[in-house]
């Protein structure tokens, strides 16, 4: 078992290696998540890798932040790859002459200077900015860290709140899957089946020389992808036109937890940060009105141009029918833990209960309106169970019941926590989709189980914390730092050396 300290691996403690890979990916002003199949520096790789490099060097740690917030883009959008001139154009795709952000970005106030793509990634990094200070408020303070990041951060906050509150609710929407991080997770499916994808004779796909192309997206998802970037792009990047918008209860999460940690650094400035706070309850309260599905027990993406009915219509009836089915066989097969669990949690929810005021109250009634159609005025629930649906579990302020329900699903047959997995699963174990091997279609990936080991903590689930915190140290040490692994097993996937992976151990490790 890991400990501080670690066990030995093959050269050295789990502490030594884990450095030892954020070194080998350093390349002087940031760190690269791999140095085979993502050779650039990504958004909210490097707000993990931060998290990560604090304990080893707090000025490598706010210097990884510094490079990424100087390739911010004039609107505020923190563009989810900063490229590096020195690597060749080909070792990528899409590389920055696809981006075209210095002329095509020109409105939207791209960079001159330094070449980006035009969409963004999950908003971790005020987060990762306090926590960096937090290592070493000394050395932050004597270099005005926090001071000269602020402005930067609440500007990309004002771009996702403003510009990007695309179904009307208050919520952030993802206009790529590329967004949200989790490119080929089942969740997109319905949303991308509308999209007419780029024929694949139009572009050469870079992620195929390495590792298994099998655990890669398709090529009619590259299609996909090309097609809604290309659109954007061609748009002028700017925000409100496209085809394609999703909320997602990660991505919101990660705006609603970044938020108050933006409040925390407000006070640290001189300021009260109540205002701040009071905008991250408000976030809170519109993640729970536009994605909680009580009825399922986790949080689900919302397709803001989707109907539930033609279009993606279809899938959804389909779907519908058949998680129908699977559901009455999941239910027959673990009839016996469901009844457990409900008994077991009981209790918990009489307490909860009395303890929730009027305005949970009115929270689950609107859901569960929602619920019974999947549908609303401003588009339908995806009915597919991603890991991204218990992300909110981090929000501290989280209604007791609401945190206590997720918590009952994860350890349930879906993600099956504490049980059959080793790791929490990026999706449903019992979903038709489900590949543990392939990318965000099954797979455990270290970043989420670093946010749902703080959300363990955080609402007071110790043991459970502990163990998992145990079980991603041990994997990551025999997987030698993978970039993701199959659930049941830990068996290896995609890039070794992975830079979150190794900052995120380091993290559990201190
Ligand atoms: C596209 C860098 C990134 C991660 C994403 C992961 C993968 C890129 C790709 O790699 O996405 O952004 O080429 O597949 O899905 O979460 O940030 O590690």
């Amino acid at each position: 078992p890991a400990g501080p300290g670690g066990p030995t691996g093959p050269t050295g403690s789990l502490h030594v290696r884990a450095a030892q890979v954020l070194d080998a990916n350093w390349t002087g002003t940031s760190t690269v998540p791999s140095r085979g199949l993502y050779p650039h520096q990504w958004s909210w790789d490097s707000a993990f890798i931060a998290i990560g490099l604090r304990h080893l060097s707090p000025l490598r740690a706010q210097t990884e932040l510094e490079t990424l917030l100087d390739a911010q883009w004039g609107d505020g959008r923190v563009p989810h790859i900063v490229f590096n001139p020195s690597v060749p154009l080909d070792a990528y795709f899409p590389s920055p002459d696809f981006w075209r952000s210095s002329t095509a970005g020109r409105a939207a106030g791209a960079p001159r200077t330094v070449q980006t793509s035009g969409i963004v990634q999950p908003p971790v990094h005020a987060l990762a900015a306090w926590l960096v200070h937090r290592s070493d408020p000394g050395l932050s303070r004597a270099r005005g860290f926090l001071a000269r990041v602020y402005p930067r951060l609440a500007a990309w906050h004002r771009y996702l709140l403003h510009r990007r509150d695309l179904g009307g609710g208050g919520l952030a929407s993802v206009v790529h899957p590329w967004e949200q991080g989790m490119d080929n997770s089942p969740t997109w499916d319905a949303p991308l089946s509308r999209i007419t994808p780029a024929p694949a004779r139009s572009f050469r796909r870079a992620d195929l020389d390495h590792g298994a192309p099998e655990d890669r997206p398709t090529d009619l998802d590259y299609g996909r992808y090309v097609r809604l970037a290309t659109d954007y792009r061609d748009g002028g990047y700017a925000d409100g036109g496209g085809e394609f918008a999703v909320e997602d209860p990660a991505f919101n999460a990660l705006l609603i937890a970044s938020e108050h940690a933006l409040a925390r650094i407000a006070r640290e400035l001189g300021a009260t940060g109540t205002a701040r706070h009071a905008r991250a309850e408000r976030l809170t309260a519109a993640l729970v009105d536009r994605l909680w599905d009580p009825a399922e027990g986790m949080f689900f993406c919302r397709d803001v141009y989707g109907d539930g009915e033609g279009g993606s219509g279809a899938l959804d009836a389909g779907q519908r029918s058949r998680s129908g089915a699977l559901d009455a066989e999941q239910r027959s097969r673990s009839g016996a833990l469901d009844t457990e669990q409900r008994s077991r949690s009981g209790a918990l929810d009489a307490g909860q209960r009395s303890r929730n005021d009027a305005h949970d109250a009115e929270h689950r009634s609107q859901s569960t309106a929602l619920a019974s159609e999947h549908r609303s005025p401003t588009g339908a629930l995806i009915p597919e169970r991603s890991v991204s649906g218990l992300i909110p579990l981090l929000l501290p302020t989280l209604p007791r019941d609401i945190a206590a329900t997720l918590v009952r699903t994860l350890r349930g047959p879906h993600f099956g926590l504490g049980g059959v997995t080793r790791l929490v699963p990026s999706y449903d174990l019992l979903g038709e989709a489900f590949d543990p091997h392939r990318y965000w279609r099954g797979p455990a990936w270290f970043n989420i189980g670093w946010l749902v080991e703080r959300g363990l903590r955080t609402h007071g689930e110790r043991a459970e914390a502990d163990a998992l915190r145990e079980s991603l140290l041990t994997t990551a040490d025999t997987s030698d730092f993978a970039e993701y692994v199959d659930p049941y097993t830990g068996e290896a996937c995609g890039a070794l050396g992975f830079g979150w992976t190794a900052a995120l151990t380091l993290d559990l490790l201190h």
